[in-house]
């Protein structure tokens, strides 16, 4: 399924999961797919095509393909979570639905569907070109397929259906009171799928994880006339709430019950189930607050990517990721550079890891932001990362852009602009963006939280101390003065086996060296809100462009275990440090 809790019990909902038949396609139109396919191979879903022993480089366009049966005349809602990176999809022939983007999910309706077998077709274009300004080659790989989960829900013909619940912790003053006194701005949206008006109301509940509800509301007399969208908004307060925070990621449901009114009768039709937090989290003084008390953010840049499934992550394997994090002592972890599969999230709000969620786009220079789909593609994933991932109390940083043009004007434009949308869809998160210009940055002032990705030990030979201090100047001159700033990348090249008392370059030795230093200096500076190591794992790299030429098999080497997941001797340093032992915090 695609989260790790129950997020709708009236809703039918089953996950289309399993084997599906593939195959290699010359290009994403309809003529071609209706014709001559052979499916000649066998492919998992979800997955990534490149599992399969002979697509394991495969580049280009591909076809999936499966039979469905709907038991009963209904609408038949697809949500893909993730379609790596630009999908088509065909219901018995006919298109009903177009996505680009890997990272986020999209959904179609396709009314009115008769009881019987159907075909669903989704045609996908792993490749690079014209079509995609943020899926280029790049220091990351970018897979192929059908790579997150695909949930099919049936929806009663004549129905209202919840279309999304956005749930806003509030505390005006943390002076007046420690438990008490929540307050949570609700927006829910509804949907009708009827042919008449429709009546009805909602019931809204508040339940401590596995406890019984503890609190209700009724919101009576709704009218939706047929085929409308309806939108409800409301400041709730309540009592006795305890507060979620990484030592005490204390979850609620949110549950959302829809209920409609026929003649004599009311119906529970629809439900959405959300796992929330309450927490907030602000800027004040170069400083980070979490609940009004000044955090600093301990963690790794992490790419979704492992040897054995690509990008399509089980949860075991997640799980085994934030185990790994965990044990070192890190309470942050930075989605570099897209948003995650939604039960990652899930984890994170749950074990208390805190995340700074990014949109996606890595290293764009100013050409790259010229390209003509540039602005709508990073428009739409901005739109989806907030919409999609909005309750999540574990992220508490929305960024954007990493390392693209915010040293020139021109790029200033982009930022500013990504910026506002994002401060419109979502006011109750600070924004930051990880640049690479040092004092060339011209775009501090916009952002919330200064960051910066500086290499002192591994692409120079700066004492990281220093360049630290620097740093915080730089960001003083640009605009930063009096917020909170982050190193949101640093880190060295480790090959995992090369071991050597010469400890040169890319050997382990010389890996933990350089990230200690980091750290020394990081944790000793009273104005770092923030360090996250770049990186958790080794990850593939694409074979176009530049990126075999510069990195030893075709991977960036830069993790503290590898792409395995086996520790580097790094991983030990970094324990070290992130727990906050008496000698690593000496410098010693
Ligand atoms: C950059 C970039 C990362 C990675 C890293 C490196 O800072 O943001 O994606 O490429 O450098 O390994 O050099």
């Amino acid at each position: 399924m695609d989260r790790l809790f129950q997020n709708h019990r009236i809703r039918t909902r089953e996950s289309l999961e399993g084997v599906w038949d593939f195959d290699k396609l010359r290009a994403l139109s309809f003529d071609e797919i209706s014709e001559n396919i052979d499916y000649s191979y066998k492919v998992a879903v979800p997955g990534c095509w490149e599992m399969h022993p002979q697509l394991l480089t495969y580049r280009g366009q591909g076809i999936y393909r499966r039979s469905i049966y709907i038991h009963h005349p209904s609408h038949v809602r697809l949500l893909f979570k993730g379609v790596s990176h630009t999908a088509k999809v065909f219901w018995d022939g006919q298109q009903v639905a177009e996505h680009y983007n890997a990272y986020t999910a999209f959904d179609t309706m396709i009314t009115n569907v008769q009881q019987g077998y159907h075909e669903l077709c989704v045609a996908v274009d792993n490749s690079f070109g014209q079509h995609s300004a943020l899926h280029i080659p790049n220091d990351y790989y970018t897979y192929g397929g059908i790579i997150r989960p695909l949930i099919m829900e049936i929806i009663p013909l004549q129905s209202c259906s919840i279309q999304s619940v956005q749930f806003t912790p509030v505390k005006e003053d943390w002076t007046k009171n420690e438990q008490g006194h929540w307050q949570a701005k609700v927006r829910i949206a509804l949907q009708s799928h009827a042919d008449h008006t429709i009546k009805g109301h909602i019931q809204f509940g508040l339940s401590p994880l596995q406890q019984a509800t503890s609190w209700e509301q009724e919101v009576s007399e709704i009218t939706i006339e047929a085929g409308q969208y309806f939108e409800f908004l409301h400041t709730f307060t309540f009592s006795d709430i305890q507060s979620w925070c990484p030592d005490h990621p204390y979850l609620y449901e949110w549950q959302t019950f829809w209920y409609q009114h026929e003649s004599s009768s009311v119906e529970l039709v629809d439900d959405w189930i959300e796992r929330v937090g309450f927490r907030t989290i602000q800027t004040h003084e170069e400083k980070l607050l979490l609940n009004n008390e000044p955090i600093v953010l301990k963690g790794f840049n992490r790419h979704e990517d492992h040897p054995m499934v690509g990008a399509s992550f089980p949860i075991a394997l997640m799980v085994q990721d934030l185990d790994l994090m965990i044990h070192t002592g890190a309470n942050a972890v930075r989605t570099s550079h897209y948003p995650n599969d939604e039960r990652f999230l899930d984890l994170c709000d749950e074990y208390g890891i805190l995340v700074w969620e990014e949109n996606h786009a890595r290293g764009l220079s100013i050409e790259n932001m010229r390209h003509p789909q540039f602005i709508e593609q990073c428009e739409q994933v901005n739109r989806e990362m907030v919409y999609q991932h909005y309750n999540h109390p574990s992220i508490i940083i929305w960024a954007i852009l990493n390392e693209c043009a915010s040293d020139l004007e021109e790029g200033r434009i982009h930022y500013q602009r990504q910026l506002e949308q994002i401060r419109n869809l979502d006011n109750s998160r600070p924004l930051s963006f990880a640049s690479h210009h040092r004092e060339n940055e011209i775009c501090f002032d916009l952002a919330d939280i200064v960051s910066f990705n500086l290499y002192p030990g591994w692409y120079g030979d700066e004492d990281p101390a220093e360049l630290c201090d620097l740093a915080r100047g730089w960001a003083d001159q640009a605009g930063g003065k009096g917020k909170p700033m982050i190193m949101s990348e640093f880190g060295a090249d480790g090959f995992y086996g090369y071991r050597s008392s010469t400890r040169v370059k890319g050997t382990e030795e010389r890996q933990a060296d350089i990230i200690e230093s980091n750290l020394t200096a990081y944790t000793q500076r009273e104005y770092i809100s923030g360090m996250f190591i770049w990186q958790f794992c080794d990850c593939r790299v694409t074979e176009e462009g530049i990126w075999p030429m510069i990195r030893a098999r075709t991977q960036n080497n830069k993790g503290i275990v590898d792409a395995y997941r086996r520790p580097k001797l790094a991983y030990e340093v970094v324990t070290r440090y992130f727990k906050g032992s008496d000698e690593a915090l000496n410098g010693e």
